[in-house]
Parts: structure tokens; sequence; C-alpha cells
């Protein structure tokens, strides 16, 4: 059996802290238009797609924050990339800063299906970095300042003819959250990232940014027998280096294809969604081998070092 879903990842290059949404949406229209003409059937943008990553500055303005955040999705400014979607029937996975009608704030992202319908919905969980004013550093991580923790779960959708669960970023970092979306049955987790290659709390790992990325991405696939496709925002983006190397990595943990700039940049591969078998219901069959009676201290809130 072979359910083949032709997607595409849309790495993003920098977008500037003036650059204005319908600049922005015009760049997505056209990678989604050329990833549409190679056969894509959906296509995967960045983490926080719409804007410049933000959260590395301080701000104390609520408007200026706000000016970040997108209040209604679509809105007048974005309605036109749902609109090339059903022209073009390929949907697409975007990232983006949300203000809920309530005024929480949360690090969002959608799956928008082949006739530019929104399908699904997931608020990031993990959030990096701090919410206190931290001047040492050269730049700012204030995730935990303008965003709330994501409050939807990790949820799966039927979608492209598969079971697709999405993370954002420093998700990709914690075994638990693959985990939570393979045991709901996803087959494909989508995620974007903007992630600085320095890391001013351990600037001697800055080399290993790239390593961490893949290496997280490709034992969450291998682990949980999924396909995980990661797109990057990358580039010097306001003076802030961003790593690159979206890719697309098969349940054996294989790279499929990947980026190879920093900038915006198509790359197509069609997968194979039934290969999840070979990890699923072999190696990691989690009715035959998992033993969750014996993974309690997983679930605590505390942390219990025995020795
Ligand atoms: N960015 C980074 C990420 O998890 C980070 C934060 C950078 C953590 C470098 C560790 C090292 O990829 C976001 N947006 O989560």
């Amino acid at each position: 059996m072979t359910r083949l879903l032709p997607l595409a990842t849309a790495q993003l290059g920098p977008i500037a802290r003036d650059e204005a949404r319908p600049a922005v949406v015009r760049r997505l229209i056209a990678l989604l238009e050329e990833a549409a003409s190679r056969g894509a059937g959906l296509v995967i943008f960045p983490e926080l797609a719409l804007t410049t990553f933000f959260p590395r500055w301080w701000m104390e303005d609520p408007a200026e924050i706000d000016a970040f955040f997108e209040t209604e999705m679509p809105s007048a400014e974005t309605r036109p990339l749902f609109e090339a979607a059903a022209r073009l029937g390929c949907g697409f996975h975007l990232g983006y800063a949300e203000l809920a009608p309530d005024g929480r704030h949360f690090n969002t992202a959608i799956l928008v299906d082949r006739d530019g319908r929104i399908v699904g919905k997931y608020r990031k969980i993990h959030l990096p970095g701090h919410a206190d004013h931290q001047p040492w550093r050269p730049f700012q991580h204030l995730e935990k300042r303008y965003f709330q923790p994501g409050d939807l779960g990790f949820p799966v959708f039927e979608a492209f003819g598969g079971r697709i669960g999405m993370l954002i970023c420093n998700d990709r970092r914690w075994p638990e959250a693959y985990r939570m979306l393979a045991l709901a049955g996803a087959e494909l987790i989508v995620l974007g990232y903007n992630t600085p290659r320095h890391y001013p709390p351990v600037p001697e790992h800055d080399h290993l940014q790239d390593f961490h990325n893949h290496l997280c991405m490709q034992a969450g696939a291998y682990q949980n027998g999924c396909w995980v496709v990661g797109v990057a925002k990358a580039g010097v983006e306001e003076g802030c280096e961003l790593i690159a190397g979206s890719c697309v990595i098969a349940p054996t943990g294989e790279i499929r294809a990947r980026a190879t700039t920093a900038g915006d940049e198509v790359v197509f591969a069609e997968i194979d969604l039934d290969r999840v078998r070979e990890i699923r219901a072999h190696i990691f069959d989690f009715a035959q081998h998992r033993r969750p009676e014996t993974y309690g201290l997983l679930t605590e809130a505390g942390f219990h070092p025995t020795m």
C-alpha cells in the first residue's frame, strides 16, 4: 500500500521588522505558487512566518507588541494566501503570532487544506527563553513574556490523506511532544522554527545548532515512526543569524530532502505516508513494546533524582 503526499518545505529568509504584512504575504504566495507548480499539495511555512522574530527585543508598549500579532485568521492582509491555496489546490502550514479574542497571546500554527479552509490549529507548548529583561544578552529571547503556553494539547488532524500533527520550534527538542502526537496516531509532523545560531547562555554550543536541529527531528521521526518536516525562517534577520536546514525526514530518521540556502527556498518531496508502518508495526510497535506502567516519572511535575 502506498499513500503518496507531494509536499514542499517553504523556507523563508529574513523578515525585516518594518516589512509590511502584504509584502510578506506576497513572498509566501510566490513560494506557494512555485511549490504547486512542482506538484505539491501541501506547503510548510516556518514559525512566526508573517513577521520578524520580535521576541528578540524587550518591548513595553502593548500596542507595539500587539502589532506583531494577528487578531483574525485569515485577515484582509492574509486572505490572498488562502485564496491562492484554493486557486492552486495546494494547502499549507503557517506559523504566526495569535492574539485571541479573549486577549491571550499564543505562538500558533494552522493547517489549511487544499480548498483554503483551516482544518487544524496548534499553540506552542514549550516556550523557551525568559520573561524578564536580560540586557547582558546581545539579543533577548522573550517568548515567555510575549506568549502564553499553548492550551490545545497535541492534536492530530485528518487531512491530506493522512493524520497530521504540528509542533513549533522548541517543541521539537522535547521527545514527549513527538510521542504525544504519535500515540494519537500522527503519521506526519510538520513544524516551523526560528533558531538563532548564538545561544547566549551556552555560546560554546553555537557551532552545534545545525547538528542539534537535525538530531532532535531525526530522533523524533525514527523513535515515533513519523515523517517530520521542519522549516526555518533563516538568515541574518535584524542582525541576528537564524539557522537554516529546512528538511523532510523519513520515519527511518533519514533526511529525505533539505534546503541548501539560508533564504526563501522551496524543496519538493513526494512522501509515502504508509512508510510509517516499517517502524510503527515493528521496532516501535507501541502496543507490543511500550511499557507505560513503568514511565510514571514522565508525567510528574517535579524532578526526582534518585542518587
Ligand atoms: N527558538 C529556539 C529553538 O528552540 C533555542 C530557542 C535556540 C533553544 C537555541 C536552544 C538553542 O530552536 C525557538 N523559537 O524556540
